[in-house]
């Protein structure tokens, strides 16, 4: 499947960025946008090395110096990075792939890091750019919620029901959430 048909097929609603305020950049080396060069990388850098744009095991994010190959080049900027931490940098956006509606988190160079849980209409979503946070609204079987998840995992940090959220946004000042009700969580 090419990417541009790639790319349709996901349900782009809303997309946020989350970048280091400081330096704009994703850490060199964290291929797998966790906030963390480390043991993940290194392995998913091994099987991608050797790799040009055709081969099937081609990964763009392990292709450090933009060379079109993935080489000891660019093991050389992975290594310089070991064990280093930052912010996570990733692109999330609602996806409905297969039918299943979930949450999928891309990596600046447009491949699937990870998709995560099963939402029913996750169409508004909003990032805090400070840590990295993703608030969510959607709803379940139910009722309807707004869910905040770490922008490196995708993990679940906080649940709030009783919300009818038609809007949101995150205030990057000072991380609250609000809705169109003007519900104001506190940060986690
Ligand atoms: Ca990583």
């Amino acid at each position: 499947m090419g990417l541009r048909r790639y790319f349709l097929s996901l349900f782009v609603i809303l997309f946020i960025v989350l970048t280091a305020p400081a330096t704009l950049l994703a850490l060199p080396g964290d291929l797998d946008a966790s906030g963390m060069v480390d043991g993940t990388d290194l392995i998913s850098f091994g099987k991608a090395n050797g790799t040009t744009i055709t081969d099937a095991n081609w990964n763009p994010d392990a292709d450090l110096d933009n060379s079109g190959t993935v080489d000891p080049l660019d093991l050389t900027i992975l290594s310089t990075h070991f064990a280093k931490s930052g912010l996570s940098f990733g692109l999330w956006l609602g996806d409905s792939l297969d039918g299943d509606k979930r949450i999928a988190k891309i990596s600046e160079k447009g491949r699937v890091l990870l998709r995560q849980g099963s939402f029913q209409t996750p169409d508004i979503i909003s990032a805090n750019i400070k840590d990295g946070s993703v608030w969510i609204a959607d709803s379940d079987s139910s009722q309807q919620f707004v869910r905040k998840i770490a922008g490196s995992s995708g993990n679940t940090l906080l649940t709030v029901h009783g919300l009818t959220a038609t809007s949101l946004a995150v205030n990057s000042m000072d991380g609250t959430a609000v809705t169109h009700k003007d519900f104001s969580p506190p940060v986690a």
